[in-house]
């Protein structure tokens, strides 16, 4: 039986990268009618410093992407991490399993830490094992995310398996990500070598979910490209990553391959393609955007069906947390 997890971090505006590698794709799973459970991580976003006010709005403006983008809470679970608090309990247990090494090879804490590690929250090292447990504590056997996370999954395997083996148990899946699509791995549209990234200095770099009609087309007329036509074939994409970018962009937008777009758009300039990609854009974007704008003139709505999400978790999460403790020898009255 399938069941899928996934989520995204309140930590700052929703990007295209995190609609195309992430929420564009919870909708088709949901769509297939596979058990879906999708969250807000709230507390992974507080591993790095965030205004109190502005994790309550971008909690509720996140839920609101997600309800925009074609999320149905009474297809989907949706809620925020923090009402589930076996989340917490299950990562403590994690904390316990996992071992350092695991955590210092990977590359989102070494990209984020830095040089400073010194400086960086207990927490943002322990990351992974709280999204181990995000996934595990529903059993999840699929888990929809963009290249980047890809890592993080695997660790969550790891996790997993030493638990069953430390315990003598066959007791948490084996997870697999599931990383699809044309465009698993959006990139920065100032820099074909970096990922678009909420958290990118440069609002140029990224389109924002929230962003109009006339921002996309500046953002996208602006976007680094360099002076050749575009070939009839991705192969002839394989040094020029900024144009890459952008057809693998198109293509995500459209439901096409990358080769079917380049079959249309073969031997012509980018003056032909980038006004085809901002009437794309703002054709998939804009109704998006104008549906979150009005779910957020109600918080107390998206409050509601975030707690009720929590509550339909819960009742997957307990006996699986209970479980858990007992294999550990945790006593219970
Ligand atoms: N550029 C991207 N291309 C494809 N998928 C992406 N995702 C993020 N960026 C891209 C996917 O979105 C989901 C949620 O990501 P997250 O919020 O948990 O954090 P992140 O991966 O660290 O995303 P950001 O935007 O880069 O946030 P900051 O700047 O705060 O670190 C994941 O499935 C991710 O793969």
């Amino acid at each position: 039986k399938h069941r899928v997890f996934s989520g995204i971090q309140p930590s700052g505006g929703l990007t295209l990268g995190n609609y195309l590698g992430a929420i564009k794709r919870f909708v088709d799973m949901q769509d297939q009618g596979i058990e879906t459970l999708y969250c807000v991580v709230d507390m992974h976003a507080i591993t790095v410093w965030q205004d109190p006010e502005a994790l309550r709005r971008q909690t509720r403006e996140l839920a609101a992407g997600y309800l925009a983008a074609g999320l149905n809470p009474d297809r989907s679970i949706l809620f925020n991490q923090s009402q589930v608090p076996e989340h917490a309990q299950l990562g403590w247990i994690f904390n316990c399993v996992a071992r350092m090494g695991w955590m210092n090879r990977m590359t989102q804490w070494k990209d984020k830490a830095g040089k400073n590690a010194e400086k960086a929250s207990l927490g943002l090292f322990a990351y992974p094992s709280l999204m181990a447990a995000d996934i595990l504590l529903y059993h999840a056997t699929h888990v929809p995310v963009g290249e980047d996370q890809k890592q993080h999954v695997e660790l969550t395997r790891d996790i997993a398996a030493k638990f069953n083996n430390d315990y003598d148990v066959a007791f948490f899946p084996l997870t697999e990500p599931v990383i699809e699509g044309a465009a698993t791995r959006v990139m920065s549209l100032r820099d074909g070598s970096k990922k678009m990234s909420k958290s990118d200095p440069s609002d140029m770099s990224r389109i924002n979910m929230t962003d109009d009609a006339d921002t996309i087309a500046k953002k996208i007329r602006k976007a680094k490209t360099d002076p050749e036509p575009l070939p009839d074939t991705m192969k002839g994409l394989d040094d020029r990553p900024e144009a890459r970018n952008l057809v693998r962009i198109y293509a995500a937008l459209a439901e096409m391959t990358p080769d079917q777009v380049l079959a249309d758009f073969g031997g012509q300039q980018f003056s032909a393609f980038k006004p085809a990609l901002v009437d794309l854009a703002v054709d998939k974007l804009a109704p998006i955007s104008t549906e979150m704008a009005r779910l957020m003139q109600d918080p107390a709505e998206i409050d509601r069906i975030l707690a009720g999400g929590a509550a339909r978790a819960r009742a997957i999460a307990t006996p699986i947390l209970e479980r858990t403790y007992d294999i550990v020898g945790m006593v219970r009255g």
